[in-house]
């Protein structure tokens, strides 16, 4: 057979056993490639398309406004790469080990940072590894005398519904917190597509598994899923301490609690997430730095510690500044305590603070003086050995039932 280019046959020539079993191997390699799955659907989400508009004319996006660019372009993965003929939607596991989320959640002087953060950046790596699965794809065409095919791999950042083709590839279904639910290996999974020009066949969708559940709207912090599948991003710890620019609205800074890069909530009282995996990948392991890290210590770090301890990771896109402002409301929503005062009016004195993040410690400043009140009666309730219950501390009801939540559901992880 003939390396030449111009003596390789058209895709089209390819039989329907043929593209059968392309798919079949397209999965198995997916696997070899650390993939913990891989599904194949067409290209027509124009049923997605009123359901994105209405999201996007209700404000739902807030400030992100790449999401609303593009027009229906994030809909029609053919007009985003044209030629596109199938998408070829792939999860990668991100659970890291000993991700001690009830631990975490309890005690409010440590950060939380959402568990696909804590090792390196999951964008480069996917992607990487879907175009080696493109690759393969090519030689095995090769080897069949076949054109090599036209794809392109996309991760999250690119205008594409990634969720739905999931859904419709048949990797899980739309859980009511807006995210892809597996029944054997729950939410903790990134996504990621192959766009293709070859006519494989597709894949069956799972039929929905929440049936009467409800405990993901019930236990969002900020109510944001505001309805079964809808969530109003604008509402959305994940939005608030990781996309919005500016100030974080004084509304939902007493809900984002320590929660100072992202939120899990939503999955960790979700019962399918019982039986999920954990990452086989090493790189998605929490960095020493970053696990139950203590508020303060973050909190004196430096702009360049900052960049060098984060280099590699999701965290470092935010920058010094919102990181500062972030667990300034966290140092806020933490019990009294003078070593918390102290260091916020210390970085009051640092050159790094700009106004939005000067203003973000004022109001941390108020919370932690509001509260030395109850502090100074909670002292006289010790030295009275009289009782108190956790509700005294800072954290909420909604918390304190995540919390058991985790503790019961989540044993390995708690
Ligand atoms: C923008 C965005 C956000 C925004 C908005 C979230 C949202 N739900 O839209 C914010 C910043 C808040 C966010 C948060 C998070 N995100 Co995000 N996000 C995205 C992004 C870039 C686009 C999502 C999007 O298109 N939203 C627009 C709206 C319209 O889409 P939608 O929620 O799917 O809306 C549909 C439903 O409302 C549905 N619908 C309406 N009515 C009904 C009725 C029924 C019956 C059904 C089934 C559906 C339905 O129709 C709409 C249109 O399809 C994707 C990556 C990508 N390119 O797709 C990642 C992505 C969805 N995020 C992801 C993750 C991991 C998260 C977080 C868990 C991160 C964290 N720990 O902090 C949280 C989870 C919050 C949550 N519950 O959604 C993963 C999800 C993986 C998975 N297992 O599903 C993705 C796919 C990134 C990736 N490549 O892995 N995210
Ligand atoms: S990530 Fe947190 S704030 Fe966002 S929808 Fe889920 S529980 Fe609510
Ligand atoms: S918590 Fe319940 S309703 Fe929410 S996604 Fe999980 S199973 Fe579905």
């Amino acid at each position: 057979m003939s390396d030449s280019p111009s003596q390789l046959a058209a895709i089209d020539t390819l039989t329907a056993t043929q593209l059968g079993e392309l798919a079949l191997n397209i999965k198995a390699w997916g696997q070899e490639l650390g993939f913990a799955q891989i599904g194949i659907c067409d290209t027509d989400l124009s049923a997605e398309e009123p359901k994105l508009q209405q999201w996007l004319d209700k404000g739902y996006h807030g400030d992100m406004g790449y999401m609303a660019n593009h027009g229906m372009m994030r809909a029609r993965p053919h007009e985003l790469h044209p030629g596109t003929k199938r998408v070829i939607s792939a999860r990668m596991n991100y659970l890291p080990p000993e991700a001690g989320f009830a631990f975490n959640l309890k005690n409010p002087n440590l950060g939380y940072i959402s568990r696909y953060a804590g090792g390196r950046d999951y964008h480069k790596m996917i992607r990487n590894r879907l175009k080696k699965l493109g690759d393969r794809i090519e030689a095995e065409l090769k080897l069949l005398g076949v054109d090599k095919p036209n794809s392109r791999p996309f991760v999250d950042s690119a205008p594409i519904l990634e969720r739905p083709l999931a859904d419709k590839a048949g990797l899980g279904w739309t859980g009511k917190h807006s995210l892809l639910l597996n029944q054997d290996a729950g939410s903790w999974f990134f996504l990621g597509e192959l766009l293709i020009d070859l006519p494989l066949p597709v894949d069956i969708p799972v039929s929905e598994g929440c049936n009467t559940c409800v405990a993901c709207i019930k236990s969002c912090p900020t109510n944001a899923i505001v309805e079964p599948y809808v969530v109003d991003g604008s509402r959305c710890i994940s939005y608030l301490t990781i996309e919005l620019q500016g100030a974080i609205p004084v509304e939902f800074r007493q809900a984002i609690g320590n929660r100072i890069y992202g939120c899990d909530d939503c999955q960790l009282v979700c019962p399918v997430n019982a039986k999920a995996p954990l990452t086989e990948e090493s790189d998605f392991h929490t960095r020493p730095s970053l696990k139950q890290p203590q508020l303060v210590e973050l909190f004196a770090w430096s702009e360049a510690i900052f960049l060098k301890l984060t280099e590699g990771s999701p965290i470092r896109r935010i920058g010094h500044s919102r990181w500062l402002r972030n667990i300034a409301v966290a140092l806020g929503n933490a019990p009294y305590s003078e070593a918390i005062i102290a260091a916020l009016e210390t970085r009051k004195l640092s050159s790094e603070v700009d106004e939005m993040v000067m203003e973000h410690i004022d109001w941390a400043l108020e919370q932690q003086h509001q509260k030395l009140e109850p502090q100074a009666a909670h002292s006289l309730n010790l030295s009275l050995g009289l009782n108190e219950s956790t509700s005294s501390h800072s954290l909420s009801r909604k918390t304190q039932r995540i919390i058991r939540c985790i503790e019961k559901g989540l044993a390995r992880d708690a």
